[in-house]
């Protein structure tokens, strides 16, 4: 049986960690992989979640299963913080998920359940994972124009007409902040646009949220999605803890559809809490019983979100300096959209030949696509950056 196989594709992020890894340079540069590194190189556990998990282990009377959705306590705190004033509760399913990943693999299950003909819209480029599931689902995927490489910024009249083309149920991925790989976002205007044209359409939109607090702000990144929220009737929406928590390895995400009426939640939850089942019974419940813990105690989740916003700071003087630097060598603003972008990442738009130009000549791992980790730079490698990126000729 198992000689029946075939070599899978290797994801190429994980890959570039490999290679990282593999690189004998004490001077390379990780730019790779979407996680956080201080200024130090490294990814700390977070204060808060460090006294929420000392606490647990405390306190923590059973180890006994939760629920198949997960703790309803990690639903309430995690979708509040997502969809504030948005969160319609009578309306709101939610399953706890492995990770923001498990998240979107157990949505798209739900679409596929639902609707087996929808077809899911992607923006170009997107998370290589996105439509890497759907094809695995048998999910048909198109994509729509998202990023204009001459300015840097979102082609926002493509993305208009592509998505004008959707059929009703048809489901439409966005990234709710911090888009990966770009960096480059909507305004509040253009979400709601959007949210029209999705209304209008009868298309179903599928927001991934996976970086909240990296770009302007807790509130400020879930805004252009909670006002899509308000104005379509269905909607599905994967978060992730990963990041905004600093808990990769604790596999913690959530998955909410927002159903048309209250007379639909019993059903959609029910075949949400189904699908755990079917594909691992219990979701993970360490990392989503920390974030419930510090989401509802006032000093834990005070500390926690300062802890963050400095994380957010820090990326955003690193994309300052990394602008400045790259304006004092070329003599223009041409590299101004670094500074605009917000997250984790931004789209260089080097060739393919010149991300691997500055691979070898000066030891910088970036995504063969020019995709670059903001957060993987520091004080020291910032004109390290400029230069090659000047010397490679981008
Ligand atoms: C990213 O780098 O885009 C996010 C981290 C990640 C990468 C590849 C697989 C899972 C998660």
């Amino acid at each position: 049986m198992l000689n029946a196989l075939t070599p899978q594709a290797p994801d190429k992020i994980l890959a570039l960690m490999a290679a990282y890894r593999e690189d004998p340079r004490d001077s390379k540069i990780d730019l790779g992989v979407g996680v956080y590194k201080d200024a130090g190189g490294n990814t700390p556990v977070m204060r808060a979640v460090k006294a929420a998990e000392r606490q647990l282990v405390d306190t923590q009377s059973t180890k006994v299963y939760t629920g198949l959705a997960g703790d309803p306590a990690f639903a309430e705190a995690l979708s509040t913080l997502v969809l504030g004033p948005a969160r319609a509760a009578d309306r709101l399913a939610c399953v706890a998920t492995p990770g923001g990943t498990g998240a979107i693999r157990q949505g798209l299950e739900l679409v596929r359940m639902a609707s087996p003909t929808a077809r899911l819209w992607l923006s170009d480029p997107t998370w290589p994972n996105h439509p890497a599931i759907a094809k695995y689902l048998g999910v048909p995927v198109s994509d729509y124009r998202y990023f204009d490489a001459g300015t840097g910024g979102v082609d926002f009249d493509g993305m208009m007409a592509d998505l004008a083309g959707v059929a009703v149920g048809d489901v439409v991925m966005l990234h709710g902040c911090c888009h990966n790989p770009t960096g480059a976002n909507l305004t509040l205007d253009q979400w709601t646009t959007v949210a029209d044209l999705l209304a209008a359409r009868g298309a179903v939109p599928f927001v991934d949220i996976a970086y909240q607090g990296f770009g302007d702000g807790l509130e400020a990144d879930a805004a252009g999605m909670r006002a899509l929220l308000t104005r379509v009737p269905e909607a599905l929406v994967a978060a992730s803890c990963s990041k905004n928590f600093g808990i990769y390895r604790e596999r913690t995400g959530l998955l909410m559809a927002i159903a048309a009426s209250p007379a639909q939640l019993k059903v959609t939850q029910g075949a949400m809490s189904a699908l755990n089942r079917l594909n691992f019974s219990f979701p993970p419940d360490h990392g989503a019983r920390v974030v419930t813990m510090i989401l509802t105690d006032a000093e834990l989740r005070a500390d926690w979100a300062g802890e963050l916003e400095e994380v957010r700071r820090g990326m955003l003087s690193l994309r300052e300096s990394l602008a400045t630097a790259l304006r004092d060598r070329v003599g223009s603003d041409r590299f101004g959209f670094l500074a605009a972008h917000r997250g984790m990442f931004s789209l260089l738009g080097a060739t393919p030949e010149q991300v691997e130009a500055m691979r070898r000549d000066h030891g910088i791992y970036m995504v063969g696509d020019s995709r670059m980790n903001i957060a993987g730079l520091n004080a020291a490698t910032v004109p390290l950056l400029a230069d090659a990126i000047v010397a490679a000729g981008v």
